[in-house]
């Protein structure tokens, strides 16, 4: 493993930490492969959610390594990027909620990489931003498409033309951030709410996830469908029979997954 990630199972949560703090954890390619990797495979790994966080005070992610990136061609660039997006997928594709703990700079690559996520939850220090037009680029992980999906069109424009960074609680009035938090409770009101969830159907949450952003794209028709089938698909597993069973029976289910 990259000895810019570290990985740590706690509690029933996969915490995934960047720690490259010297370059205030701004990631290469390297660490984008392994995330990768390591996002697509935790079904085996028994687990309610992944966290994903920046190790120290003054970072989430600093973006991109400007360092790697700096001498590269438009064909490199393209494949660079297309890569990156398959980062995106692995989250989105993941059957567990994905969580982003942003602690400091969360910037260019790294604002995508929380917005890749489910969704944030940042402490009161937390600043985003897109400053790849001081760079004379473009948000290319993704971060046009998903900040346009999160908060609209307007706001991403305003963003992203400017380079502005905003801090945790204008994020959160925009929609792009779920909770602010002091700096020393982000972790912990993290896993307050992952505690809530791990008690809920996980074959429901999945499939809650999946139908969410399946449909979120698609027309109210084309969504309600794959809604009614995720719908369907539930009520042939024990979880569903359990959680209507102790509902009458007025204890907690005991969910298996199955
Ligand atoms: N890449 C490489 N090194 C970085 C980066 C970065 N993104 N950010 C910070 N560093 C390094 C600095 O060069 C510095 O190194 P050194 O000590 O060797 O000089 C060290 O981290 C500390 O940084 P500063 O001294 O600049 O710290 P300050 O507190 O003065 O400033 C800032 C903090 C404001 C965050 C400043 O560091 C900064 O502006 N960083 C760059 C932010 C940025 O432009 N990010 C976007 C990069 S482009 C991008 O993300 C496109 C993504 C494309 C997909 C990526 C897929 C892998």
């Amino acid at each position: 493993m990259s000895e810019y990630l570290k990985t740590e199972k706690k509690s029933n949560i996969l915490y995934i930490t960047i720690d490259r703090q010297k370059q205030l954890n701004a990631i290469n390619r390297s660490i984008m492969d392994e995330l990768t990797e390591i996002v697509g495979s935790v079904k085996g790994l028994d687990v309610k959610a992944v966290v994903l966080t920046g190790a120290g005070e003054k970072a989430f992610v600093a973006g991109g390594d400007i360092n790697e990136m700096k001498d590269k061609c438009a064909s490199e660039a393209k494949e660079f990027a297309e890569n990156s997006h398959k980062l995106i997928r692995a989250f989105r594709e993941c059957p567990l909620p994905v969580i982003a703990a942003v602690n400091g700079y969360a910037l260019g690559g790294g604002f995508e990489i929380a917005l890749a996520c489910d969704f944030i939850y940042a402490s009161k220090n937390a600043l985003f931003g897109f400053p790849e037009v001081k760079l004379g680029i473009i948000p290319g992980f993704g971060g046009t498409q998903l900040l346009s999906r999160v908060a609209g069109p307007n706001v991403a424009k305003e963003l992203i033309f400017s380079g502005r960074f905003i801090k945790a609680e204008e994020a959160a009035a925009l929609g792009i951030v779920n909770k602010v938090t002091e700096p020393e409770e982000l972790i912990a009101e993290t896993e307050k709410y992952i505690k809530e969830v791990a008690g809920r159907g996980p074959l429901a949450v999945g499939l809650a996830k999946q139908t969410i952003d399946k449909g979120f794209n698609l027309s109210l028709e084309e969504a309600l469908t794959i809604e009614a089938s995720a719908f369907s698909i539930l009520f042939s597993t024990k979880d569903q029979k359990e959680g209507m069973k102790a509902f009458f029976e007025k204890r907690d289910p005991e969910f298996k997954g199955e």
